[in-house]
Order: structure tokens, then sequence, then C-alpha cells
């Protein structure tokens, strides 16, 4: 009988080895079951706002993945695969991958909380997916609100598909409370992508109770093919960090093949022409659309019928296109 005791304590010892009281078990969905499902089964899933989808290979196969990135700041690669249905047809389906966001310390306890605002935890505001290094692998840009120094992170893919957190030492120390955009783009057409931040400007409340805003809100990131370098008044004058903007886009405007930025502002749009590394603003005379958010969209054949599916955020909801759907409203934040 003490014998059957003993066995019975060991059995149930090895049965809750590993699992706590304070770690509850996630119950197994296409997120995290490692199995192929087809697209529609993940993406609805993911209970998360997206904030940003993209396709790319992210696995170095040579075919085609999805990388997705939410609010919560959870990244999720979604590998795809060609498999056989039932009936013996190509089907595409796909295998969810989580990649390790970076970690972002909160920074540390204010001196006078009286007069400060208490620190909240940081949090992700945007995500941009583009080849940062020109190594050919895609890398994720990610902007996030409330740190200290180090609004911007970059997770660099590599030839493994994996993606490595390789922001330290190559970013200037910015003074950003809270992004407001994030671009990548080769602003000053070296064949280096260069980064593109906005900030809303940052309110500080001095020891009499004057409240103050840093007026720098636009940060041009030039990229030197390994270190990132604060350009934005070099190149573009004191003028133009402190514009106040609802887009800012790099690309070429007037077809002298040479890339130029054009600002799009309530006050007055600018274009900023290159010349001999230069760049001079006048107004901008043609209309340019905004396009304040990137990798809202995209589009690949998910179910092997030769076409491709467009594939966007809704609502903060990614979402295939389809025949059925394609007409209907798209809902705001919060609906
Ligand atoms: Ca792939
Ligand atoms: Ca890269
Ligand atoms: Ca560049
Ligand atoms: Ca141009």
């Amino acid at each position: 009988m003490r014998k059957k005791n003993i066995i019975y304590f060991f059995l149930s010892l090895l049965m809750f080895s590993g699992l706590r009281a304070d770690e509850p078990v996630e119950p197994k969905s296409a997120l995290n079951d490692s199995q192929p499902h087809v697209l529609s089964e993940i993406l609805q899933a993911i209970t998360d706002p997206v904030m940003c989808i993209a396709r790319t290979d992210a696995d170095n196969d040579g075919s085609d993945d999805i990388v997705l990135v939410t609010l919560n700041n959870k990244i999720l690669a979604l590998l795809a695969q060609e498999s056989l249905d039932f009936d013996g047809n190509k089907t595409i389906s796909f295998i969810v991958k989580p990649v390790t966001p970076p970690v972002i310390p909160k920074p540390p306890e204010k001196t006078d909380p009286e007069l400060t605002p208490p620190n909240r935890e940081p949090m992700l505001v945007t995500a941009v997916i583009a080849d940062i290094n020109n190594d050919e692998y895609d890398d994720i840009i990610l902007a996030y609100a409330g740190t200290e120094s180090s609004p911007v992170r970059i997770l660099c893919g590599n030839s493994n598909g994996e993606y490595s957190d390789e922001s330290e030492g190559i970013l200037p120390h910015l003074d950003i409370a809270a992004p407001a955009l994030l671009k990548t783009a080769d602003v000053d057409s070296d064949g280096n992508m260069d980064i593109i931040i906005t900030s809303f400007g940052r309110a500080k409340v001095d020891r009499f109770g004057v409240r103050a805003t840093s007026q720098k809100k636009i940060y041009v990131l030039i990229n030197d093919g390994t270190v990132f370098a604060d350009k934005t008044a070099e190149l573009f004058g004191e003028d133009f960090c402190n514009k106040m903007v609802i887009d800012i886009q790099a690309g070429d405007f007037n077809s002298d093949n040479i890339n130029d930025v054009v600002i799009l502002s309530p006050e007055e749009s600018m274009l900023y022409t290159s010349k001999e590394g230069e760049f001079t603003g006048c107004k901008l005379e043609t209309t340019v659309k905004p396009h304040p958010r990137v990798n809202q969209e995209m589009s690949m054949d998910i179910n092997n019928d030769g076409k491709e599916e467009p594939i966007k955020i809704q609502g903060g909801k990614a979402v295939v296109i389809t025949e059925e759907n394609a007409d209907t409203p798209e809902p705001g934040y919060g609906d």
C-alpha cells in the first residue's frame, strides 16, 4: 500500500513538473500548434490588432512568406508551404513561427513625480519591413513610444531565417517620446536605406510648472552602410526639423533620377529636391497622396489558383480580400 502511494506521488510530480500555477498554459490554436493551416484560419486566430503585414521570404527557402506585427509587440512569421489536399490538389498552407520581439527597457522612475506624469510601459507604435543593411534579407524596423532614448529597434533577418536585434550601437540617441510615423527610403540616393521617423515633440514641465514642447519633430537618419546618423538639420535645414507633418515621403518626384523628399502638412506641403547632396525646399505644386503608414497591404497567391489575393489590414484585422468582401466599407479602430 505504501509503495503504491509513493508511486502515485512520483507520477503526479512528473505530470505537474514544468507546470506552475502562475503560468497559464495557452490552449493550442493555429498560432502555436506548429501545424500547417490555411491562411484565413491563422488570421482569424490573431486577436491583437495587426499593425503591419508584408510579403517576405522569412525562412530563406526561395518562396515568399508573410511577416505580421501586432500592437502588443508580437511578431509572427507565417511560413508558406505547398501541400496536397484530400483530392490531391496543390494548396498553400502556413505554419506560424513566432519571432522574438526586442526587449524595451522601461525608462528610469522620475525624480519629481509630482511634476511629471508617471512612466508607462513602452508601447509599439508602428513597424516597417525593409532590407536595411542591403544583405537581401528583409529586416523588421519597429518604433516604440515611452522609451528614454531608443524608440527605434531593428531586427535583422539572416540566412538561417532568424531575426536578431542589431540596434545596439548603430542608431543615434533620439529624444522622441511618442513616434508618429516610421518610414524607410533611400533619402540621399546612395543605395543604403535610410530611416525617417516623426514625433509629436516632447512636452517638458519645469519645476515652476511651465510647460514647454521640444520642437524637433522630423528625424532623417542617414545610413552609411554600417551606422545611422541624424543628418536632418544638415541636409534640410533647422526649419524642416520642426514641421508638423501628416506624411513625409522620399522618392523621385521631379524625374531627375535623384530621390527627393515631400512633406505633406496642413500648413504648406513642400518638395525638397536634391542637388549635389543638398536639399532645397519649395512649395509642392503637384498632388501627392498621403500614405502615412506602409506595409498595410500585400498580395499573394494563397490558394494556388494562379491569381494573387490582396490581404489588407482593416480595423486592426488582417483580412484576405475576396470578391464577397471587396466592397465592405473599411471599419475604423474601435469599431
Ligand atoms: Ca519562404
Ligand atoms: Ca537585411
Ligand atoms: Ca541612403
Ligand atoms: Ca528627383
